[in-house]
């Protein structure tokens, strides 16, 4: 077996973190701060503004020695350089992965098929930019002559996650005269929902699609243009209220939208890592093209960071590295992202595709079956609500989960003590899960003993706090480059893909069988299992489709 092709559990660094795991699965992290004074300040790095401390993890310098270790002997040093070089490193599509090349600077040449992309990315942001701003004027107008002041993005997966997020987060710095709404589900109640209330004369849709054939983007884009030629009965009605996002101009144009309405980009940019490409353009139209810029420098100076540090100074590799101690060597099955910052509340949710979609795998590169846990759960909410909800099992249950909290110094909405309340609440509770309370502690509050098992808490629970000075575009690009590299990180030693995602096709051919036996008349022969034929002939029985199923 050449080295290349050698299962990362047969690396010495992975043996080696075997055995030292055996020291470390006792050991608390009461003792091991209690043994350095200055581990808070030693397990700490900031990079781009970005602060992170991993103190409260179940580590050692020596952990941290034997997993930069196993980063090094699993190559991740040159799989970087094939990343950002346009190298075909998504086998399974045959495709490079250069997101980050939608935030190279301008003088930057990265050269993909022959062709530097560079360019090609900045005329694209120069529309973008063009665009946005006749939006936000009011100089674009509806086909009756009134400004668009709706702007409706219809797309699902990576077309709509991380622009809803990115929405959401930035919603500070976005126009409030002007309306946002995002239809993604196939349930109808989603179109219906999003258009309550809205004017047709007012509204641009904007159809957001890398392929241009997904049934659930293409079932809703087609409503809205039979929603929009019903009610403004006007020839021009298409071209000045549609907009596409797609690398499929072919089926944009048969589709009824004009071509110079076409924003493109390419095939190496991944759905779940397209926000920061021309799918974020409902991004743009809402922050404005220099917040949006501000955006995709962020996102470029955390890429550099990881592109150059060493990895136990480089802020996504840590975070990688420590998310697969706790996958791998402790057996935790998921992580918690919580972000104390109301405007990150779509953040665990974009995460969740970035994560679960990137590293969901269960072969290696090279098709071989993976012979470790890859990709864990992650999951979150926004605190301090989660603390008077699911914090009860992470603080008290018997599952290890790994928390990773997200906080800013400062609020964008100051108001009275709000803010320092909310962060004494992160800090707290990273502080509770780390060194818990004794039995001896709640004894000594006066406690009952029948009580005290019930209130002690062990502790030992790790946690990381990503801290930065304030949510701004720029801080976003940041934090999103953060986690798309540490899934990077994570995936380069488990040997997978992570740019492919093939689990997503079964359900999909599976539905487009069922689509005509939920419609067809009364006969109909079903060829499935017992039990999708008998939901299906309940479905059928109360729709009204009685017989011949
Ligand atoms: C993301 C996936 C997937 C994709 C959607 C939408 O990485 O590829 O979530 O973004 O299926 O695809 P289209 O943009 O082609 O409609």
């Amino acid at each position: 077996m050449s080295a290349a092709s050698q299962p990362p559990t047969e690396r010495p660094a992975w043996k080696a973190l075997e055995a030292h795991y055996q020291s470390m699965q006792n050991r608390h992290l009461r003792q091991l701060f209690a043994d350095d004074p200055e581990r808070g300040e030693r397990f700490a790095v900031e990079a781009a503004g970005v602060y992170l401390d991993y103190s409260k993890n179940r580590i050692t310098d020596e952990t941290i020695r034997l997993l930069v270790q196993l980063a090094d002997e699993c190559g991740l040093r040159d799989r970087i350089d094939a990343m950002f070089n346009g190298e075909k490193i998504n086998v399974t599509e045959r495709r490079a992965v250069l997101h980050t090349a939608l935030r190279a600077p301008q003088r930057q040449s990265i050269v993909v098929n022959g062709e530097d992309v560079v360019p090609q990315v900045h005329a694209v942001l120069d529309k973008m930019a063009d665009f946005s701003c006749r939006i936000r004027s009011g100089e674009w107008k509806g086909c009756t002559g009134k400004p668009a002041r709706n702007i409706i993005n219809i797309g699902i997966g990576g077309s709509e996650l991380g622009p809803v997020m990115a929405y959401e987060a930035l919603r500070y710095y976005s126009r409030r005269d002007l309306t946002f709404r995002f239809i993604s589900n196939i349930d109808g109640t989603d179109f219906v929902e999003a258009m309550h209330g809205l004017d047709a004369e007012e509204t641009l849709f904007i159809i957001s699609s890398k392929s241009f054939v997904t049934l659930e983007t293409m079932t809703n884009a087609s409503t809205a243009r039979d929603w929009v030629l019903k009610t403004l009965q006007h020839p021009g009605a298409i071209s000045r209220h549609f907009v596409a996002v797609s690398t499929n101009v072919g089926k944009v144009v048969k589709f009824g939208i004009d071509a110079e309405n076409v924003f493109g980009f390419w095939d190496w940019v991944g759905g779940r890592y397209s926000m920061d490409s021309a799918i974020g353009l409902s991004t743009m139209i809402a922050i404005g093209p220099e917040n949006f810029r501000a955006m995709l420098d962020g996102f470029h100076q955390m890429d550099e960071h990881f592109r150059t540090a060493p990895f136990e100074r480089n802020l996504p590799a840590l975070m990688g590295l420590l998310g697969l101690w706790y996958n791998n060597f402790f057996g935790a099955q998921t992580v918690a992202v919580l972000p104390y910052e109301r405007y990150l509340k779509r953040f665990p949710a974009y995460l969740q595709q970035l994560t679960m979609e990137s590293n969901g795998k269960h072969v290696t590169l090279d098709g071989a079956e993976v012979v470790c846990q890859t990709g864990p759960i992650y999951w979150g909410e926004p605190g301090t609500n989660g603390q008077h909800s699911f914090y009860q099992l992470i603080h008290q249950g018997t599952k290890l989960i790994p928390c990773n909290f997200i906080g800013f110094s400062q609020p964008l909405n100051p108001l009275g003590r709000h803010h320092d309340l909310l962060m004494a609440n992160l800090f707290a509770q990273a502080e509770a899960l780390a060194f818990g309370k004794t039995p001896q502690e709640v004894s000594a509050e006066g406690i009952p003993a029948w009580q005290v098992p019930h209130r002690t808490f062990e502790g030992n629970r790790p946690s990381s706090t990503i801290l930065l000075e304030r949510l701004t575009p720029a801080a976003l690009g940041k934090l999103v480059a953060l986690y798309e590299h540490s899934v990077f990180t994570q995936g380069t030693i488990w040997k997978i893909d992570s740019f492919d995602q093939w689990g997503v096709e079964l359900g999909k051919a599976l539905a487009a069988r069922i689509i005509p036996e939920l419609e067809a008349g009364a006969n109909c022969q079903l060829k499935h299992d017992s039990s999708t034929n008998a939901l299906i002939r309940r479905y059928r029985r109360s729709r009204g489709l009685l017989q011949g199923s």
